[in-house]
């Protein structure tokens, strides 16, 4: 009794990351024989006892511990796992309360398997139900069948179905026949096997993992149930959804002033210019290169004057250079990710041979944000966080940091080896960025860019899907990944426009433009000696099509930025899949190239070269729109757009950006529905800033009403304590036969005859 006493004790730390840090220790210290067999047969009888303890009692049962820790939100774990000895959840905000047991109506229950080194969680599903989520990778929107992991990776040029990326959403979305849906979240940051082939089937050589499941009466709700557990994006300032122009990289200063100019004197709306690695002084992070970038207030102010926003590259390598002022305070702070032996651990990067912050501990969170504090000052809006998986040069096949690498942790996050911090690496850096730039403008809204990312990483940083191909085949992945992204928690993403790497084709170029100004985030980049990439370098014919594209984009801010503010609330992404119009449609489930913006907006691009694709389309009224008198059947690059019966959607005037008033006049598009109704509604606020956090915003709802042979566009309701403006409105009625205008004041309400 005593002894296996003492032997149960001895398990549990070893279970534990510190006793497995411990024993690694020993076992460097000691390398003796005896005690590595010891603790590999200690492994074998820890791997029998799991077995027994979390099969559970059957596959139909429930598994053997089961909470409800919300309205819709299971949560499971292995029987006989302590979970308070697991570590604190990156994904899933605060510690959700058990609010009672699972009931036995429950459907979806996970069944946990351990054998030696593996934790699996296999759910059943039913015939019909398809599979969608597991955030970013190149393919199909539907995910039934596939296999892909969780294990953030620089994967330059990368190709379809490359089976993980740079980020980690251990998550999949469900959507049963019936259009009834639920998602699973295995709760881990270890690498992660997703299979998704006639099962959901979770497996993790970490430990043993929570999974939470999430039960609903469709997609849309499981996504705002799916919020109660991750949390939401910050409303991000309203210039962020304008157009961004990047390169690797712009530089020296005059020709990023060359490239603003342009945008002007072309009439190309964009709000934001990026400033790429070749700034920095040999690639040191958190300097400015004397020849290139002598002056980067000037270069700032020069921007703002123009409407301009900036943005400036920070990566995570620090040069390791005795002198150099990051490196110095690093050292001095013992603020470096260690090798196995306790020792800086050092690779290269572009700087050189670096040293890495080791973001888990929550001193070195705190350096870090600090570094941003002079760096913004400069006048930089946003930052833009590369390499993050964290990528290093040199290692095989692995371009990453060994997984025996020691992470510290402190305050919720214990000491661990890479293997469990690698995938929140990035995540935790954007969470210190985002932290030291809020607190060097307090009054201003952050905007950061990351590469790398986990699931939950959306409450701190916007996302782009990396190094992609200028080929066809990207052009479409480019939806699919921002649909599959918003399905796994992260709202604001986009792809490089045009490609990364390769030059592709005019007429790729101006197709992808044409698209990608409907995406929540909308930028333009190309990689370093590649031709350029800005909407004129193809010549008039595409700069016409992209001056189109940008303006429809410019028209539809209002719009977009009252889905983000959406977002911020309810977890809806902005662009979802098609299917969300109706669930209960099978013939919408694997729509690829079709997606809708909010509820209300559907977008029909032609996404390869022969443009002959037919989209499944939701049942019910959906009118074609024009925004700036394109024709899309004329120019193919523009995709269709469609407004559904029942809705109002507020638009503002071709703009050059964001400061400018977009809403003299507000233009509502009304489309009524069989009934001869619609509604809408319109959000404003000061666009930046936390005014809106204390009421200081406007959510105005419009209705339209058919009645006695006239159609009635009004206020319905207002909320926040912003002031009303008095402003002139434009309605256009979209029917069957055409749009009809009319005008007058919002206020006063406006009739059609
Ligand atoms: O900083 C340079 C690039 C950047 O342009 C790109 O967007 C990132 O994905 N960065 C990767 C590092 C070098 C890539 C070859």
């Amino acid at each position: 009794m005593e002894s296996s006493k003492k032997k149960r004790n001895f398990l549990d730390i070893a279970k534990s990351e510190f006793g497995r840090i411990i024993m690694s220790a020993a076992l460097s210290v000691i390398k003796g024989i005896d005690i590595a067999t010891y603790v590999f047969s200690l492994r074998k009888e820890l791997a029998a006892e799991l077995e027994l303890m979390v099969r559970g009692p059957s596959s139909d049962g429930l598994a053997p511990s089961a909470d409800m820790v919300g309205d819709g939100i299971a949560r499971f774990l292995a029987g006989g796992v302590d979970y308070g000895s697991l570590p604190s959840s990156f994904a899933v905000i605060g510690k959700p309360e058990d609010t009672g047991p699972v009931p036995s109506s429950w459907q979806v229950v996970p069944r946990f398997i351990v054998s030696e080194k593996k934790y699996s969680a296999v759910i059943k599903i039913e015939p019909g139900t398809n599979l969608y989520g597991t955030g970013e990778i190149a393919g199909a929107l539907l995910r039934d069948g596939k296999v892909t992991y969780t294990w953030n990776a620089d994967s330059l040029g990368y190709g379809d179905w490359k089976k993980n990326l740079y980020q980690s959403h251990p998550w999949v979305l469900a959507v049963r026949a019936d259009g009834s849906s639920f998602g699973v979240l295995a709760d881990t940051t270890y690498r992660l096997k997703i299979n998704l082939k006639n099962q959901i089937s979770f497996t993790s050589e970490g430990r043993p993992f929570p999974v939470y499941v999430v039960d609903a009466q469709s997609p849309r709700e499981v996504m705002e149930k799916f919020r109660v557990l991750i949390g939401a994006i910050s409303l991000p300032p309203k210039w962020a959804l304008g157009y961004h122009q990047c390169r690797f990289s712009y530089y020296p200063e005059s020709r990023a002033k060359e490239i603003a100019d342009e945008f002007r004197r072309r009439e190309l709306p964009c709000d934001v210019i990026w400033f790429d690695i070749h700034y920095m002084a040999g690639n040191r992070v958190f300097t400015f290169s004397q020849k290139r970038y002598p002056d980067p207030k000037r270069m700032n102010d020069y921007l703002h004057q123009n409407g301009f926003k900036s943005i400036w590259m920070i990566d995570p390598g620090v040069k390791k250079e005795a002198g150099y002022w990051v490196y110095d305070q690093g050292t001095e702070g013992d603020h470096w990710v260690k090798d196995k032996n306790g020792k800086e651990y050092n690779a290269r990067v572009w700087p050189g041979v670096c040293a890495f912050p080791d973001y888990t501990r929550p001193q070195t969170r705190e350096w870090w944000a600090g570094l941003y504090k002079d760096f913004v000052a400069t006048g930089i809006d946003g930052v833009w966080n590369d390499m993050n998986e964290p990528t290093v040069f040199k290692i095989q096949n692995q371009k990453t940091m060994p997984e025996s690498n020691l992470h510290r942790g402190g305050g919720e996050l214990p000491p661990g080896d890479h293997a469990l911090y690698h995938n929140v690496y990035g995540m935790l850096m954007v969470r210190a960025s985002r932290e030291g730039i809020m607190a060097a403008n307090p009054d201003r809204r952050t905007f950061i860019l990351t590469r790398s990312n986990f699931l939950g990483g959306h409450r701190y940083a916007a996302t782009w899907t990396g190094d992609n191909l200028s080929t066809w085949s990207h052009v479409k992945h480019s939806v699919t990944m921002i649909l599959n992204l918003g399905l796994s928690g992260q709202p604001f993403s986009g792809p490089d426009i045009g490609g990364f790497l390769g030059k592709g084709t005019p007429e790729m170029f101006a197709r992808w433009f044409g698209v990608g100004v409907f995406f929540p985030f909308s930028r333009g980049h190309t990689s370093t000696g590649n031709i350029d990439k800005e909407p004129w370098a193809f010549g008039s014919e595409v700069e016409a099509s992209c001056k189109t594209a940008l303006e429809r984009r410019y028209r539809l801010i209002p719009y977009l930025y009252t889905l983000f503010r959406e977002s911020s609330i309810n977890g809806m992404p902005v662009m979802r899949p098609v299917f969300f119009a109706d669930p209960t449609d099978p013939a919408l489930r694997k729509e690829d190239e079709a997606f809708l913006l909010g509820q209300d907006l559907l977008v029909l691009p032609q996404l390869s070269k022969r443009a002959n694709h037919v989209h499944a389309l939701p049942k019910g009224i959906w009118r074609t729109i024009t925004l700036v008198g394109e024709d899309h059947k004329e120019d193919v690059n523009q995709p269709e757009l469609k407004i559904r019966g029942g809705s109002i959607i507020p638009i503002g005037r071709v703009v050059q950006n964001t400061t400018e008033e977009s809403l003299a006049p507000l233009t509502l598009l009304v489309c009524l529905d069989e009934s001869g109704k619609a509604e809408g509604e319109l959000y404003e606020d000061a666009e930046d800033g936390y005014g809106y956090k204390r009421g200081e915003y406007l959510l105005t709802k419009y209705s339209a009403q058919k009645q006695d042979g006239k159609v009635v566009v009004k206020i319905d309701s207002e909320e926040g304590a912003m002031d009303r403006p008095s402003r002139d409105c434009v309605v256009e009625l979209i029917t069957a036969d055409g749009v009809i205008k009319a005008s007058g004041s919002e206020n006063e309400g406006i009739e059609i005859q």
